[in-house]
């Protein structure tokens, strides 16, 4: 029987998993590991949606399980596992496009921002269908609660949008999931453009901080890292680089902006960018020496991810058979 709430949350093996990745994502993922039953999934074929190369793909979805363990989740308590390996992800996104609407996927503005980039004419439909193969990954596990970056609200607000009128259509059915968008974190923006989110999709490595950048290339993003005008290290909306910079800092080690602003008072940029690289070095040294250890051993990885596919597995089918019977499939 099943006494916790279920967690749910997931992430695209498309490399270079990043700095905004681990603060919006992969850190809440971690404490919430301890108080919920925990699914973290590999989003394989969300990846395919632009074009992969196979060999890379391959060895990018092992990358992200070495990062899952690494960063601190355990595979004995949540279930971590690869999306493509448990085929009731894509059978139920095909029953909630039969209640998705046109209008509401065309407003997804994710959708809009990464087809603009080669052209919506030529995006793939999948791109295009991509947040209700995201609600099927949720509503299959009827997850309470999906902790994601801020970037995520449209398409968790589509989840809950085709979960109740699912339930509406065919009687009670799928538990309307949450959000849980901590206030640290959620949104870090690029290092070298503060009005860009951080991306592994920028056009310039200088914009993003990798997991598995080496400390040196890490000190020198961040040294290189764009600051705002004057001199004060202060967060407010004129100076947008340094709150992004505060922010970065107030998320890796759990102390307040503001707490963080009155050390830095009357010192400049330099001191504050010294301290703060050192600080990120500091928290992901840990996670790249181990992510590196657990590559040598892709079995062990390959074996993690199969027996998290196994217990998923069993959750999906049993949500599966319920959807068909109520919408008279069975
Ligand atoms: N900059 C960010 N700040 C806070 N949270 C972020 N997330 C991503 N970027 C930031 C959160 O990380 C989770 C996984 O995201 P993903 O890798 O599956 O996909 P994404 O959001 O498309 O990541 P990128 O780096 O932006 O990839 P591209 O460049 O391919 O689009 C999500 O919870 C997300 O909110």
């Amino acid at each position: 029987m099943q006494t916790k709430q279920r967690v749910f949350s997931g992430i695209q093996p498309s490399g270079a998993s990043h700095l905004g990745t681990y603060l919006g994502a992969l850190k809440n993922w971690v404490a919430v590991q301890e108080e919920y039953e925990s699914y973290f999934c590999i989003v394989d074929l969300h990846a395919l949606t632009v074009p992969q190369d196979p060999k890379v793909l391959r060895a990018n979805v092992r990358e992200m399980a070495a990062i899952f363990i690494a960063v601190g989740l355990d595979p004995e308590r949540s279930i971590i596992f690869r999306q493509s390996r448990v085929a009731e992800h894509t059978e139920l996104g095909w029953l909630l496009n039969c209640i998705a609407r046109v209008g509401e996927l065309s407003r997804m503005t994710q959708f809009k921002d990464k087809s603009q980039k080669g052209g919506a004419e030529s995006a793939s439909v999948a791109l295009y269908d991509y947040p209700v193969l995201q609600a099927a990954d949720i509503l299959l596990y009827n997850a309470h609660l999906v902790p994601v970056g801020e970037d995520q609200r449209q398409h968790l607000e589509l989840s809950r949008t085709l979960a109740r009128r699912f339930n509406s259509l065919y009687g009670e059915t799928f538990v309307v999931p949450e959000p849980m968008i901590l206030e640290t974190g959620a949104r870090v923006m690029a290092l070298d453009d503060p009005t860009r989110k951080m991306s592994k999709s920028s056009p310039t490595p200088g914009g993003y901080v990798s997991l598995l950048d080496e400390p040196d290339v890490t000190r020198r993003k961040i040294r290189r890292a764009k600051t705002d005008s004057g001199s004060e290290v202060t967060a407010s909306p004129e100076k947008p680089a340094l709150t992004n910079l505060l922010g970065i800092y107030a998320g890796l080690t759990v102390q307040s902006v503001s707490g963080i602003e009155d050390q830095y008072q009357g010192k400049g940029y330099g001191d504050f960018k010294k301290d703060l690289a050192e600080v990120v070095v500091e928290s992901l040294s840990p996670i790249r020496e181990r992510t590196l250890e657990l590559l040598d051993d892709p079995r062990e990885l390959d074996g993690i991810l199969e027996a998290g596919a196994e217990k998923a597995r069993e959750v999906a089918r049993s949500t599966l058979h319920h959807t068909w019977a109520r919408m008279g499939l069975d």
